[in-house]
């Protein structure tokens, strides 16, 4: 553990800064040992007599002068530098500092630093004070001037080209901006170009710069990018308003990408793509985090956040704008069961465990461990609520003054819902409790029936969380529908409002009694407790007129089956598997919600499951169970699965769009399946023939689960040699299929493989990550799996502190599990934290994960 315990940042102690920055000037002349960067601040007073204090870290002052006069007494500390308040002007000044850093040896990937050969930036959230001494907080907006000197091809950072002659370039960012969407890149790179011609006419080029052999990879994300900036036109009334857009590839990257005005930068992975090499999740995925980074344009750059308590507000909203662009690409109903599974898998996960915190949290100890499900998922959930609550007409009228009224702002939570106070005439204080109040809620439901009056109960009770031991009744929006006994809809759908602790909905003038239909489109972010009567889910399943509560219904089942099978020993049902054979038969059903109806709830899932109803899950029997249901599955879809393979097939050319992807996600569970009832030969011939990357990895993960297989993962690994994002692939594809037994041993031999280049936190996560996600693997209980995940993220802490951070996250749900398996988890995380000079960000972690 580090020495000791870092005090934590807390919301209560906000203070505005007090000076404005008017003008920002920076020369940066690169070098990868020695970087000079110059800078020159233009500094206003707003308040008399107070010190100028600026964020700066690992950083070799070389000179600072104010109004032109060397200041040779001031001496940084490790956060900064303090000028007294007696040495400051009581007017406008300027500040010059030149300061040394080393971008090559720059491992965590903060600041400036180098991913093969090319420099490059990530500020978010507190990586510019890695660069130069500056106010480095987002309520400090200023624009900036950037002048970069480097023998470099191609030199870029934000806004507008200014000027540019052999081994230089100028750019001008007109839009004041925060520190944290600071870019610069330089390097080898070559472009793929479009351009876009804005509502108002103005052609603006874009380019997506990448290294060169890699730009016929780029069309996908171009595509997706001209799409994004259209929608953000015609629905959200949002214009680009810059010259040119620019977005930029590099292999090394903590996240996934990043909104930097003007210049986004992107992991590759998060780019790249074409038939052969990129999966039909990988395009969605690039489709999704384009159409995000190019959203934040507005929400999140013109509008940003005043301190990083505020996060949720542009990524909450950014992830709801994004959530919407992909609905209206693609099927709605499929996109929100996607969210709802994500959303359960991350963010009730974090929720239910020691991480829990509210969407606006109130303290923290190193920013960059707040980049989570909740801010990010939860966050959306949030303002999907409220445009429920409000209307659309509300939702519209409420985010047009968002952007009237804040453009230009570091904005707060409470400026936000003031705006849809202000444009509905709703009291939302109430609601406010979303923001700040951790947990998620559980809603037990409960019926009656008498005289033709059908009532509905519904109680609401959201656990403790660390720090937040009551929680006051929330505002929930829950959106139901009633259904006649022969599936006809007797109330189409209808948004009750639940304000307290326990409230009643009474519907009179029924002829019989109905089957509810709770919680359609996933109304709220809720743990539903309803015990349904027998056949309920069935009855749901294959009548309920809203196609995310028919999912769920099949779901619910699943759930409830999975269960019994665990716990009690039981069959898997005969309604379940009959139920999901009439929607696999349906050939009117959308075949990618056909396919989520046949993908069994995961082992985690599972295991969050029995812990929430008081049961300790058994990994090794949830394992089994699961397995035995699908084979089940399969035997009861034995007729039909060979026939519906063929059928879905297409040896056409190939199209990423959301039916292809459908057919081809059905075809693979078909293959799934059959691969239980045939030990692989189907899959062994699929993989023979398959004619792009999904296919190929769909029918290889098949082969893996049958414990075949090892040719055809030597012949991908030759034939991908040289590509980092498909051996990453090779790499995750082992350790996700690893038989659990077997989990630790192949995760260790892939480690001393000589492609583990384990500095990449790809090639990292595809390994380590997916260790993790091997759920009866990683839960051994030989602790393992436990062990060997903790001795990597301590050797990883050394260099990069942020993803080992993101990773210790895989510990989160060790107090569910059996006292041996507590045991063994305990001692590795025990391990981390006792590691000297660990980092503050894994220490926090750690510390918060063992509490
Ligand atoms: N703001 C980016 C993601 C991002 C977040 C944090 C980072 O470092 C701590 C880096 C990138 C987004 O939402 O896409
Ligand atoms: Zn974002």
């Amino acid at each position: 553990m580090t020495d000791t315990a870092p005090e934590p940042t807390l919301l209560a102690d906000y203070a505005p800064f007090p000076f404005t920055v008017e003008q920002v000037a920076l020369t940066f002349r690169l070098h990868p040992q020695h970087t000079r960067v110059l800078s020159r601040l233009s500094l206003k007073p707003t308040t008399e007599g107070q010190p100028l204090h600026l964020h700066g870290e690992n950083l070799t002052l070389i000179s600072l002068s104010l109004n032109g006069a060397p200041l040779p007494d001031i001496a940084p500390d490790a956060e900064g530098l303090t000028i007294p308040a007696a040495l400051l002007p009581a007017t406008a000044f300027t500040l010059e500092a030149e300061v040394e850093i080393a971008p090559e040896t720059n491992t965590a990937l903060e600041g400036l630093y180098m991913s093969g050969g090319i420099y490059c930036t990530q500020c978010e959230a507190e990586g510019f004070r890695k660069i130069t001494f500056y106010p480095d907080r987002p309520d400090v907006m200023a624009p900036f001037r950037v002048r970069i000197e480097s023998d470099m091809p191609v030199l870029l950072s934000n806004g507008n080209p200014a000027a540019s002659g052999p081994g230089w370039a100028e750019w001008v960012d007109p839009w004041p901006k925060p520190a944290y969407l600071f870019a610069l890149v330089a390097g080898d790179l070559v472009a793929h170009s479009a351009s876009f011609t804005t509502r108002s006419g103005r052609a603006t080029p874009l380019n997506i710069w990448v290294r060169p052999g890699d730009e016929d990879r780029c069309a996908f994300a171009m595509d997706a990018l001209q799409r994004s900036m259209a929608w953000d036109e015609q629905v959200y009334g949002r214009e680009y308003d810059l010259e040119v857009f620019n977005i930029v590839a590099v292999d090394d990257f903590n996240m996934g990408a990043m909104e930097n005005k003007g210049l986004n930068i992107f992991n590759s992975k998060l780019v790249l793509a074409s038939a052969d090499t990129a999966t039909d999740t990988d395009y969605e995925r690039i489709e999704r985090v384009i159409a995000h980074e190019y959203f934040h344009n507005w929400t999140g750059n013109r509008i940003t956040c005043r301190d990083w308590f505020q996060l949720c507000l542009k990524e909450g909203l950014t992830v709801f704008r994004d959530q919407q662009f992909m609905s209206d690409m693609r099927s709605a109903p499929v996109k929100r069961i996607e969210d709802v599974l994500t959303l359960r898998a991350r963010q009730f996960r974090e929720d239910m465990g020691p991480l829990a915190h509210p969407v606006r949290p109130d303290a923290y100890v190193e920013i960059n461990n707040f980049y989570t499900a909740t801010i990010y998922e939860k966050g959306a959930e949030v303002i999907g609520m409220l445009k429920r609550l409000v209307g659309d007409a509300g939702y519209k009228a409420a985010l047009d003054l968002y952007f009237d009224r804040h453009d230009g702002d570091a904005a707060t939570i409470e400026d936000w819902l003031k705006v849809f106070e202000d444009a509905t005439g709703r009291d939302l204080a109430q609601f406010k409790r979303w923001y700040t109040d951790a947990g998620t809620p559980r809603l037990a439901v409960e019926d009656d029936w008498q005289d033709g009056t059908y009532t509905l109960t519904f109680r609401q009770e959201t656990p403790p969380t660390p720090g937040q031991p009551d929680k006051p009744p929330r505002v929930i929006p829950i959106a139901l529908g009633l259904l006649a006994p022969n599936g006809d809809e007797v109330l189409p759908t209808t948004v009750l409002e639940m304000t307290e602790g326990q409230q009643s909905f009474r519907f009179e003038g029924l002829s019989a009694r109905p089957v509810p239909s709770i919680l359609r489109g996933f109304s709220a972010p809720v743990v539903l407790d309803r015990t349904a009567p027998p056949g309920e889910r069935a009855f749901l399943l294959a009548h309920d007129t809203d196609p995310v509560n028919r999912w769920e219904a099949g779901r619910g089942l699943a759930k409830e089956v999975l269960a019994r099978m665990v716990t009690e020993g039981a069959e898997p049902a005969a309604d379940l598997l009959a139920g999901l054979e009439a929607v696999v038969r349906d050939e009117c059903l959308d075949p990618a919600f056909r396919a989520l109806c046949l993908r069994m709830p995961a082992e985690d899932d599972m295991a969050q499951t029995l812990h929430a109803s008081g049961v300790v899950p058994d990994p090794d029997a949830i394992h089994a169970a699961r397995k035995r249901l699908q084979l089940a599955l399969a035997q009861r879809l034995a007729p039909v699965l060979p026939g519906m393979i063929a059928s879905l097939a297409n040896n056409g050319p190939f199209d990423p769009g959301a039916a292809a992807a459908g057919q081809r996600a059905l075809r693979l569970a078909c293959l799934g399946l059959l691969t239980r009832l045939d030990g692989g030969e189907a899959a062994t011939r699929a993989h023979a023939q398959a004619g792009n990357m999904t296919d190929s990895l769909g029918a290889l993960s098949c082969l893996l689960d049958a414990g075949r297989g090892a040719a055809e993962l030597t012949a991908f690994h030759q034939r991908w040699q040289g590509n980092r994002l498909v051996i990453d692939k090779w790499f995750m594809v082992q350790v996700l299929h690893a038989a659990p037994d077997r989990l630790a041993e192949v995760a260790t031999t892939l480690t001393r493989h000589p492609d583990f280049d384990w500095k990449n936190p790809n090639r990292f996560r595809s390994v380590m990550g997916a260790l993790a996600e091997n759920h009866a693997g990683f839960h051994h209980p030989s602790g393992a799996g436990y062990r060997l995940l903790a001795d990597w993220l301590i050797k990883l802490d050394a260099v990069n502190p942020q993803t080992t951070a993101r990773m210790s996250t895989a510990f989160e749900t060790w107090t569910r599990y059996d006292t041996d398996r507590q045991a063994q988890a305990q001692g590795a995380l025990q391990s981390i934290a006792a590691r000297p000079g660990l980092s503050r960000d894994t220490g926090e972690m750690v510390g918060r994960i063992l509490k």
